[in-house]
């Protein structure tokens, strides 16, 4: 039976079926029952009580579920099933919602799908008025792609910890799974280290613009990174390197080849930064920091950066990255790189992530035939640094104006021709912050396109289509009205009075 009409979930799962009758509404008595002993279960149901009980005001307690449990959220934990960690279904009849997924990963992204089943006051911050109705409906869903990432530029501009926490909470509600952390740049160095303090006491006291800056403490670090594992998001920390450097040069003489500290950059130009590579102080600074990092870091990457290193010579750039691979599988971790790093030669398990789309793809490509994995992030389709128009005040514009439809309509099975699709790991949109710089600004930029790109990595090709897609953001819309979403009312995108 067909769903009904004004149903609006992003990303579009996989199937969508109407089961006729009245669909399920939540009310005082609703519970939300999990499977016995299973914490993570628990916690993705606490979560999703917590959320449930802001906008509704009901008690939504949560209790173990017993055999003949019918009525209520009912979360279900199979550990088998073809539809993968992530993958769920979720069953809507006139007195219980089923969940049930291989593993509480998967409950969590149907969690999300949940909440977009329920009217958009669902996601405020306060008690709404209900009635608060989940249509009758049977979905089956699961990722197109494992990895939907969202990176945030903090260097540029710095993001405290509640704003960081502020971001991933919208990434969840679509599905992302990955938050990549531009940690460092040449206005800003933002994570501790303790064996190199001054690179936060000095590299992290401004940021473009000679404003104040600001950096994580280890603590702060550590409580995005449990942040992002309550939703099932792995943090990415990037280092630039060699080039980006500006911060760290500013913070320590010994790391500059002629022995003088450059003051802190507060400009936006790129490109014009490098370590000295050949001094031994610098591989000390490389393995501290990045052994510091991965001891932080639960998630098995770790960014290296390699973008804009202008002004070093390939045979020296591609010593450095060989180099520093090594460092960074003796951490323990597995290297990502930004596509210059394919001039290197990777390791097995190092992954190129595409996002110059005015330089060639052939190192891409031939690191794809080499068996490397890929991350997309084409400038000109999830660059939401990008202005929108000409009329867009915030973001740049040398990758073009990206508007909805740029972030929504391609397909990164076919980007770069050439590439085996199976190389292809998923998507990941970008946000610089040379001209952002406060929440509504990144929010301004990521919604409504964020959730475009989201819809790219989860859906399935053949389920993705522009006209449908934009009706269903339209219906977004009071959502992110709900949840005080600063977002463009992009005139692509026919948003209800
Ligand atoms: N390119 C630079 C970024 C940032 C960006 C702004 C990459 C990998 C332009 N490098 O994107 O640091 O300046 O759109």
């Amino acid at each position: 039976m067909q769903p009904p009409k004004d149903l609006s979930v992003i990303p579009e799962p996989v199937s969508v079926h109407g089961t006729g009758g009245p669909g399920f509404t939540l009310d005082r008595g609703t519970r939300i029952l999990v499977p016995p002993g299973s914490a993570a279960g628990i916690h993705v149901a606490t979560t999703l009580a917590a959320e449930l009980r802001r906008s509704t005001g009901f008690p939504l307690p949560v209790a173990s579920a017993g055999a003949d449990d019918r009525d209520g959220i009912v979360l279900r934990i199979t550990g088998t099933g073809g539809l993968g960690d992530e993958g769920y279904t979720l069953e809507v009849g006139d007195r219980a919602v089923v969940v049930t997924s291989k593993a509480a990963e998967g409950l969590f992204r149907g969690t999300q799908t949940l909440r977009q089943l329920l009217p958009g006051a669902i996601d405020a911050g306060s008690v709404q008025r209900g009635p608060w109705r989940v249509p009758a409906v049977r979905i089956s869903d699961h990722p197109r792609y494992a990895w939907r990432g969202a990176a945030l530029d903090v260097a540029r501009h710095f993001f405290g910890v509640d704003e960081v926490e502020r971001y991933i909470d919208l990434m969840a509600l679509y599905k992302l799974n990955v938050l990549h952390l531009h940690l460092t740049d040449d206005q800003g160095w933002r994570i501790a280290v303790d064996g190199w303090p001054n690179l936060t006491r000095h590299g992290g006291g401004s940021e473009v613009g000679g404003g104040r800056g600001g950096w994580y403490s280890k603590r702060d670090y550590q409580r995005i990174v449990s942040y992002a594992q309550d939703r099932y998001i792995t943090v990415v920390p990037e280092i630039d390197m060699p080039g980006h450097v500006g911060a760290a040069l500013s913070s320590y003489p010994e790391l500059n080849c002629d022995g003088q500290a450059p003051p802190l950059y507060t400009g936006t130009e790129v490109g014009f930064t490098s370590l000295c590579i050949d001094k031994p102080a610098t591989w000390r600074f490389l393995d501290d920091v990045i052994g510091e990092l991965a001891a932080l870091t639960p998630g098995p990457w770790l960014h290296i950066g390699g973008d804009e290193a202008n002004t070093v010579p390939d045979d020296r750039y591609r010593a450095f990255v060989e180099r520093v691979q090594r460092i960074v599988r003796a951490h323990g971790k597995r290297a990502i790189g930004w596509q210059e790093t394919a001039k290197a030669k990777l390791e097995p398990t190092s992954v190129v992530q595409y996002w110059d789309v005015r330089s060639s793809a052939d190192g891409v490509r031939a690191a794809a035939r080499a068996g490397n994995g890929l991350v997309l992030s084409p400038a000109s389709r999830v660059y939401l640094d990008m202005k929108y128009d000409s009329g867009t005040r915030l973001g740049l514009q040398w990758a073009g104006h990206v508007e909805v439809r740029d972030a929504y309509d391609w397909d990164p099975a076919t980007l770069l021709d050439g590439v085996d699709r199976q190389r292809v790991l998923g998507v990941e949109a970008q946000l610089w912050s040379e001209t952002l710089e406060t929440i509504d600004d990144v929010e301004f930029m990521a919604f409504p396109r964020l959730p475009a790109v989201a819809e790219v990595g989860w859906s399935p090709g053949s389920a993705r289509d522009w006209q449908g897609f934009r009706h269903r953001l339209a219906a977004q819309g009071p959502r992110w009205a709900a949840m005080s979403i600063n977002y463009h009312r992009s005139a692509q995108v026919p948003w209800p009075e």
